[in-house]
């Protein structure tokens, strides 16, 4: 299905009245509005394949109705998002789980819903019907060479359906690891994994970029092959400019500063970007923003002062998605809540006075500091974020519009209340 325009001009028109009374409140406190909310319609944030079904964990998977049922229902779910928000244009593949059969006509459903394909993702963590070499004990860190070529050769194939579809990142996240001590030698295998990655870099196209994502934990126990940004940066500075190192926030042991892992990943210019979500315990793949707001305030701040330090463009020289799961709620209810987080701590940043943060530092005023970080994190920008969706054409609060059109009964009338789509 496909939102009309005069659905969302008429839901606006409505709640019109209120929304511009908190936005002249707010904007009469914002010393340069315009450019705030330039930035904001310029953010995109990709929503995944993977994310548009009902998620499940290992013990069970609940569906809810209406999930796509194939990539071009995957596009048409992110049209819907994009349509509501503005802020979703773009979806990020995982193959095999969406492999485009017909290149030229995705990419043609992608246009006609203003969508454009980010990072493509590959899959060595699972095996697939008729694969010659099992992955169980890991794909670029095997210690068989079969499999790594195997491995290898995914990836380098994921390359080529984002060509066709005028991707130009591969992102990569290995579930290698070891469940036991003494199962692997960490050298050895850290090395096999670097010559593997070497083979997939070397058959990148010159303006590509290769996202090298690490995890602590799971679904090994007792050690990952790139577990965290150290190993992940070693690879990256090993294989060269092209190789970045991606951050997902739900990949770290607990409590870890991850505004301090991007500052200094900024630094180097070795920040790919970030997976969105967040956690409680481990890799909980939640709504972003439902647990730690503030850190993700913190993020954004690290993000938007290190991004102006280097000159960067904030919507388009770091890549943006969110990867979550969504055990009990609509997904694309879930996602649009998502992205509403990430606007508010990306519009909270913006509103961070730069000048005088650093005055505190130079002067070791830490109290005041403290109070410049939480006046913005505390400013209710809703009204902001909204105003930016308003100034895009879409819907002012896009939970309630997607609601209120009953958006979910008609997918299950489309597509029936038993579909399963592939993913998490
Ligand atoms: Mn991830």
């Amino acid at each position: 299905m496909k939102l009309d325009q005069h659905h969302i001009d008429s839901f606006n028109s409505d709640s019109h009245k209120d929304h511009d009374r908190a936005f002249l409140h707010l904007a009469d406190k914002v010393p340069d509005i315009q450019y705030v909310l330039q930035q904001l319609q310029e953010f995109q944030v990709a929503i995944p394949s993977w994310a548009l079904g009902t998620g499940g964990t290992r013990f069970g998977r609940f569906s809810g109705g209406g999930e796509p049922r194939n990539l071009e229902e995957k596009i048409g779910d992110v049209g819907l998002l994009h349509a509501l928000n503005r802020s979703s244009g773009s979806i990020s593949l995982h193959i095999p789980w969406d492999i485009p059969e017909n290149a030229p006509a995705i990419k043609a459903l992608a246009a006609q819903h203003d969508l454009r394909f980010d990072a493509v993702n590959s899959n060595t963590f699972q095996d697939q019907p008729g694969q010659a070499h099992s992955y169980k004990f890991g794909s670029l860190h095997h210690t068989d060479k079969a499999v790594r070529k195997q491995a290898i050769e995914h990836n380098i194939e994921v390359v080529k359906y984002g060509i066709e579809l005028g991707s130009d990142v591969l992102s990569l996240w290995l579930s290698d690891g070891s469940n036991f001590p003494g199962q692997l030698n960490f050298r050895q295998a850290f090395q096999r994994t670097l010559e593997s990655l070497q083979e997939i870099y070397a058959a990148l196209p010159d303006d590509w970029k290769l996202y090298i994502e690490y995890k602590c934990s799971e679904p090994n126990f007792y050690s990952t092959t790139i577990a965290d940004w150290g190993q992940s940066l070693m690879l990256a500075n090993k294989l060269g400019s092209k190789a970045l190192t991606l951050v997902d926030l739900g990949h770290h042991l607990p409590n870890a500063n991850i505004e301090q892992i991007v500052a200094l990943l900024l630094m180097e210019g070795k920040l790919a970007g970030f997976h969105f979500n967040d956690s409680k315990y481990g890799d909980d793949d939640l709504t972003v923003g439902s647990i730690n707001p503030y850190q993700l305030f913190l993020i954004f701040n690290e993000l938007v002062e290190g991004m102006d330090a280097r000159g960067m463009r904030h919507a388009t020289d770091l890549g943006w998605m969110i990867d979550a799961s969504h055990n009990v709620k609509d997904p694309l209810e879930d996602l649009l809540q998502s992205v509403e987080a990430i606007m508010i701590a990306y519009a909270q940043a913006l509103l961070v006075d730069a000048k005088a943060l650093e005055a505190a530092r130079q002067s070791n005023d830490v109290v005041t500091a403290q109070e410049i970080l939480q006046e913005a994190y505390r400013t209710d920008v809703r009204p902001l974020v909204a105003q930016a969706r308003l100034l895009s054409g879409a819907a002012i609060q896009p939970v309630k519009l997607y609601r209120s059109l009953k958006v979910r009964d008609q997918l299950i009338r489309e597509r029936g209340a038993k579909t399963v789509a592939t993913g998490l």
